[in-house]
C-alpha cells in the first residue's frame, strides 16, 4: 500500500470548471454520466506551451463503458485504464470529457459511493468516495459547478434529491421520472449528493439575518415522521446561533436533511443536502433518551455550521482536514454550551478527550492535528483531529481574545470564501486580526502526544511572594522522538483562605487583575511570581481546561475538598473532585493488588454528602460530580493497567457510597422523580439535569438491594413516560443481582421496541456494557438476534463495540477470548465494511497498557488479523502501524 506525503502535495494539473451528472438508478445497476468541462490549471501552465500532462482520472470499482474527448469516442488504445485510474491526453488547454461507467450500490456494503441503504439510495463521498461514482478529479482543491440529473422507477423513488435547487422535473414512459438539481456554489465532489426514496419530509422556513427565506426540509422514512421536530427545532437554533455569534448568513434557498440507516459515521456536510445517520436526526421522548437528543442538536449544528467552516471555505488536502473538522467542532461545542449549561458541557467535552483522545495520542496510531503522511485517509477521522484540533483552535482563541477571534474568523471567512486552503491560512488570518504572533504557537499542529506540565510553588511570606514554576515535556510519538517547547495558555486564579479570587498581580505590573488570568508557557521551564500575598495562596490551575495537557499539582486532599467547594470555576470544582477521587481509587487499587482488605478514605464520601445535601447548586453538576472517573480513564492514567483491580477498587467505592450516602440519595431521588412522574418530558436543559441527578442517585442506590428500592426501579421502568427514565432504570436493573426482574425487563422491552431499531441498539449496548460475568457468551448470543446484522454499522457499534471499548472486564479476560471474538468480527467486516471494521481495532491498539500476557495475547491477534487473507488498507494500516 502506498504512503502519502503532505510534503508530495502538487496542485491540480487541470480543473473542472462545470460537471453534469446523470444518474439511471435501476435495481440491478446504475448507469453514471459525466460530462466535465476542463481546463489546464493556470497557475501551472507554462507559457511556453509545450506538451499538455496527461490527465489522471481517479476512479475504482467502476465499468468504463464509453469515454469521449471533445465529442470524439476515445478506443481502447487512446486511453490508459488500472484499477484505480482513467488516463489519458489533451490536446488543448480546454476541453470537454464525456464518459459512462456502470456501477452497483445494491451490492455496496462499504456504504461509500452510491449504496442503497434499505430501500433507498443515498451516498458518501468524504473523503474519496466519489471515485466510486464516476471517473473524476477527486481531491478537496478541484472545485466545480454541478448540476445532477436523477431519474429512477417513480413509485418505488417519488422523491429525487441533489445539492442545490431543482430546477427541472419530468416523467418518461414505462413509470420512471427524473429531477435535476443545480448547486450555484462551486465545489469539491466529497461534498455531491443524492438521494433516492420513497420519503416523507417535515417543512419549515428560517429567514436569514438579510430577510431571506430558506425552505428547510428533513426527510426521513414515513414511519419515523413524528421524531423529527427535535432536529428541525435544532437546526433554526444553530442558523440563528451560527448569524449571532459567528455573522454567518446561509446561502441557499433551501436546505435538506435526510436520515439513513445504513451510515459509517454521524453525518455529512454535503451542500444543501445533510445526510445523516437516522441515529442522528431522530428523537422523541419516547424513544431517544436525553443524551440522544443532545447528540442530535450537536450534530445537526455542526453539519449546518459546516457550511462556511468546511463547504464555503473548504481544505485544499486532506492533510487539512483539522481546518475544517477541528473548528467545526469548537463551534458545535460553544453553540450545545450555549443553549445548555456551559460547565457541564465542558466537563463531559474534556472528560471525553481525557479518556479517548489521550489514549490515541499515547497509541501506536498517534499522530499530529495535521498528520505528516497517511495509507488511508478514513483512519485519520479522528479523536485528534476533531476534539483535539478543536482544544487547538480554543487555545488561539484563549490567546488572542475573543473580540480578536471573531475578527480572525470574519478575516478568515472573507479572504478564503470559494477557496480550498491551509491551517497556515487559518492560524495567517487569526494574526492578521489579532497581531499576536503564533508561529511557535502553530507547533500543536505539527507535534504529536500529550504534554505534561509539572507545576511546582514557593512561598516567601516575609516578601510576600508566591511563585508556580512550570515544567514542560511531551513523551516521544512514532516518528517523532523530540518535541519542542509548546505554548500553553494556562487559565488560573489563587485563593485565598476565605475561597476567594485574590487580585493577581506579577512581579513587573504596576496593576493587579481580579479573578482569571492567563499566563502562556512558552519555554521548557518557567517561573512566574505573584506578589503582594501576605498568606500563602490556593492555586486553582488550568481553569476551564485551557490546554490539552496533562497538569500535575502536588494537592493534598484536604486542598482538593477545598476547591471542590470553594472554586469560582465549575469546571475546576469538578476537576478537584476527580483528582480527589483519582487518589482515593488508587489507593484501592493498590490495595487490592495487595491482596489488603479496602478500606476507603472517607473525604471522598464527606465532600459528596456536602455536594448532594445543598440544594442550591445546579443538578447536572452535582451528577457529574458523583460520577467517579470511568474505567477507561483510569486506564488511560496507569502505567500498567490492572483491568480487575481497576473494576473492582471502582465497585467499592460506588458501594461504599451508596452506602454512606443513602438516605440523601434516597430523597434526591425520590423528590426527582416525583418531579418527573408529574411533568411531561422536555429536551431543556433544567430537564436534563434533574433526570441526570435522578438516574445517577438510582445506580447507586440499587447497589443497596434493598426492596424498597427495586419497587421504585420497576416502578420508574414501568411508568415513566420517556427513554431517559427507562433505559437507564433497564441499565440498573440489568447490571443488578435480580436476575428474574432483569430477564423479565429485558424482555419487555424488546417486545415493545422490537420494530424500532435505534431503540434496540440501545437494548443491544446496555447488555454488551454489563460487567456481569458471562459477558462474552451473551454478546455471542446477541449477535443472533433478528434484530442483529453486521451490516447495519449502528448494530455493530451498539453490541460488538460497546463490548470491547465499555465492558472492560470481559473484553479483557485473561484467556483472551475476548480479543479473538473482537479478531474475528474484524475479519469478517473487512470484507464487508472496512471502515467499520479499522474502528473496531482501537481496543486492540493498545495492548501497550497491559500486562506482559495480555500484551500477548492481543499482538497475537493483531498478528492473526494481518495475516487473514487480503486486507484492505483501512484496516492493514492500523494493524502494521500497531505491530510496529
Ligand atoms: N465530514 C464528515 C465525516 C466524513 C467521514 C468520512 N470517512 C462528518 C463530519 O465531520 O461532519
Ligand atoms: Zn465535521
Amino acid at each position: 500500500p502506498k504512503v502519502i506525503h503532505l510534503k508530495d502535495y502538487q496542485a491540480p494539473d487541470y480543473l473542472i470548471d462545470e460537471t453534469h451528472l446523470t444518474f439511471e438508478l435501476h435495481e440491478d445497476h446504475t448507469l453514471v454520466h459525466a460530462q466535465l468541462v476542463m481546463r489546464r490549471n493556470p497557475d501551472l501552465s507554462s507559457s511556453a506551451g509545450g506538451n499538455l500532462p496527461p490527465l489522471v482520472l481517479d476512479g475504482q470499482q467502476l465499468e468504463l463503458l464509453s469515454v469521449a474527448l471533445d465529442d470524439t469516442a476515445l478506443q481502447a488504445g487512446d486511453y490508459q485504464l488500472d484499477a484505480d485510474h482513467l488516463t489519458l491526453q489533451p490536446k488543448a488547454e480546454r476541453f470537454v470529457i464525456d464518459s459512462t461507467v456502470r456501477i452497483h450500490p445494491e451490492t455496496n456494503t462499504a456504504l461509500e459511493g452510491l449504496y442503497k441503504s434499505g430501500k433507498m439510495f443515498c451516498t458518501q463521498c468524504e473523503a474519496e468516495g466519489f471515485r466510486k461514482i464516476t471517473y473524476y478529479l477527486d481531491r478537496p482543491d478541484v472545485m466545480s459547478k454541478f448540476t445532477t440529473t436523477v431519474s429512477a422507477e417513480q413509485h418505488r423513488y417519488p422523491v429525487l434529491l441533489s445539492n442545490g435547487n431543482p430546477i427541472a422535473t419530468g416523467s418518461d414512459e414505462e413509470g420512471r421520472h427524473w429531477a435535476t438539481w443545480e448547486d450555484p456554489f462551486k465545489k469539491p465532489a466529497y461534498l455531491f449528493a443524492l438521494v433516492a426514496g420513497d420519503l416523507w419530509c417535515v417543512e419549515d422556513s428560517f429567514t436569514t439575518m438579510t430577510e431571506r427565506e430558506v425552505a428547510l426540509r428533513i426527510y426521513v422514512e414515513p414511519e419515523n415522521i413524528d421524531q423529527v421536530q427535535h432536529a428541525m427545532d435544532s437546526l433554526k437554533r444553530s442558523m440563528r446561533w451560527d448569524e449571532e455569534v459567528y455573522g454567518r448568513e446561509y446561502d441557499l434557498d433551501i436546505f435538506m436533511i435526510v436520515a439513513v440507516n445504513d451510515f459509517n459515521m454521524g453525518a455529512m456536510e454535503n451542500k444543501g443536502l445533510n445526510i445523516f445517520n437516522s441515529s442522528a436526526v431522530l428523537a422523541k421522548a419516547e424513544t431517544a433518551t436525553d443524551a440522544a437528543h443532545q447528540r442530535v442538536e450537536a450534530i445537526v449544528a455542526h453539519e449546518y455550521f459546516h457550511n462556511w467552516s468546511g463547504n464555503r471555505v473548504t481544505c485544499r488536502d486532506w492533510f487539512q482536514l483539522s481546518l475544517k473538522e477541528g473548528f467545526t467542532v469548537l463551534r458545535d461545542s460553544q453553540f450545545s454550551a450555549d443553549m445548555n449549561s456551559p460547565t457541564v458541557k465542558r466537563i463531559e467535552d474534556v472528560a471525553y478527550l481525557r479518556t479517548h483522545q489521550f489514549a490515541e495520542d499515547a497509541g501506536p496510531m498517534a499522530h499530529s492535528v495535521r498528520p505528516e503522511s497517511f495509507i488511508e485517509i478514513s483512519n485519520f477521522y479522528t479523536l485528534t483531529v476533531y476534539e483535539k484540533g478543536a482544544e487547538v483552535v480554543r487555545m488561539i482563541q484563549t490567546l488572542v481574545g475573543a473580540e480578536n477571534f471573531r475578527k480572525g474568523t470574519d478575516l478568515y471567512f472573507e479572504r478564503h470564501d470559494g477557496q480550498a486552503v491551509t491551517v497556515d491560512d487559518f492560524v495567517k488570518a487569526m494574526e492578521d486580526a489579532s497581531g499576536v504572533d503564533l508561529t511557535q504557537f502553530k507547533r500543536w499542529y505539527s507535534q504529536a502526544g500529550t504534554p505534561r506540565l509539572q507545576v511546582s510553588e514557593a512561598f516567601d511570606e516575609a516578601a510576600g511572594r508566591y511563585s508556580l514554576t512550570f515544567r514542560q515535556s511531551c513523551p516521544p510519538t512514532p516518528g517523532q522522538s523530540e518535541k519542542l517547547p509548546f505554548v500553553i495558555p494556562v487559565a488560573l486564579g489563587l485563593l485565598g483562605s476565605d475561597g476567594a479570587d485574590l487580585p493577581l498581580r506579577l512581579e513587573g505590573e504596576d496593576q493587579a487583575t481580579a479573578g482569571t488570568r492567563v499566563l502562556a508557557i512558552t519555554e521548557a521551564e518557567q517561573t512566574f511570581t505573584f506578589v503582594d500575598l501576605p498568606k500563602k495562596p490556593l492555586p486553582s490551575l488550568l481553569r476551564g481546561f485551557s490546554a490539552p495537557v496533562k497538569l500535575d499539582f502536588p494537592y493534598s486532599r484536604d486542598q482538593l475538598m477545598f476547591l471542590m467547594q470553594n472554586d469560582t470555576d465549575g469546571f475546576n470544582r469538578w476537576e478537584a473532585g476527580q483528582q480527589l477521587s483519582v487518589q482515593v481509587l488508587r489507593d484501592l487499587i493498590g490495595q487490592r493488588q495487595r491482596g489488603e482488605t479496602l478500606a476507603m478514605d472517607d473525604r471522598l464520601t464527606h465532600a459528596l454528602r456536602t455536594l448532594l445535601e445543598d440544594d442550591s447548586l445546579d443538578q447536572a453538576m452535582v451528577a457529574e460530580m458523583l460520577s467517579l472517573p470511568s474505567e477507561a480513564y483510569l486506564t488511560e492514567i496507569s502505567e500498567v493497567a490492572d483491568v480487575d483491580a481497576i473494576h473492582q477498587a471502582r465497585e467499592h467505592a460506588r458501594r461504599a457510597i451508596a452506602q454512606a450516602l443513602f438516605e440523601p440519595l434516597w430523597q434526591r431521588y425520590q423528590t426527582n422523580r416525583e418531579i418527573s412522574r408529574r411533568t411531561p418530558y422536555v429536551a431543556q436543559a433544567e430537564h436534563f439535569a434533574r433526570r441526570a441527578l435522578q438516574n445517577i442517585a438510582l445506580s447507586y442506590l440499587m447497589l443497596s438491594e434493598r426492596d424498597a428500592v427495586l419497587q421504585a426501579c420497576l416502578e420508574q421502568f414501568e411508568h415513566c413516560d420517556n427513554m431517559t427514565e427507562r433505559l437507564n432504570a433497564l441499565a440498573v436493573l440489568v447490571n443488578s443481582s435480580f436476575e428474574a426482574e432483569r430477564t423479565k425487563a429485558l424482555e419487555t422491552f424488546a417486545e415493545h421496541f422490537k420494530d424500532h431499531a435505534l431503540v434496540m441498539d440501545q437494548w443491544f449496548s446496555v447488555q454488551a456494557g454489563s460487567p456481569l460475568p458471562g459477558g462474552l457468551e451473551r454478546v455471542r448470543t446477541l449477535m443472533e438476534h433478528p434484530a442483529f446484522t453486521l451490516k447495519n454499522p449502528n448494530k455493530v457499534r451498539a453490541l460488538i463495540g460497546a463490548f470491547a471499548n465499555q465492558n472492560l472486564v470481559n473484553f479483557h479476560r485473561a484467556d483472551g477470548a475476548g480479543y479473538r471474538f473482537l479478531a474475528e468480527q474484524i475479519i469478517t467486516l473487512n470484507a464487508l465494511n472496512p471502515q467499520i471494521a479499522s474502528r473496531l481495532l482501537a481496543p486492540l491498539t493498545r495492548w501497550r497498557k497491559y500486562d506482559s500476557a495480555r500484551q500477548a495475547l492481543m499482538k497475537g491477534e493483531l498478528e492473526r488479523i494481518l495475516a487473514s487473507g487480503e486486507l484492505s488498507s483501512d484496516v492493514y494500516e492500523v494493524v502494521s502501524k500497531s505491530l510496529a
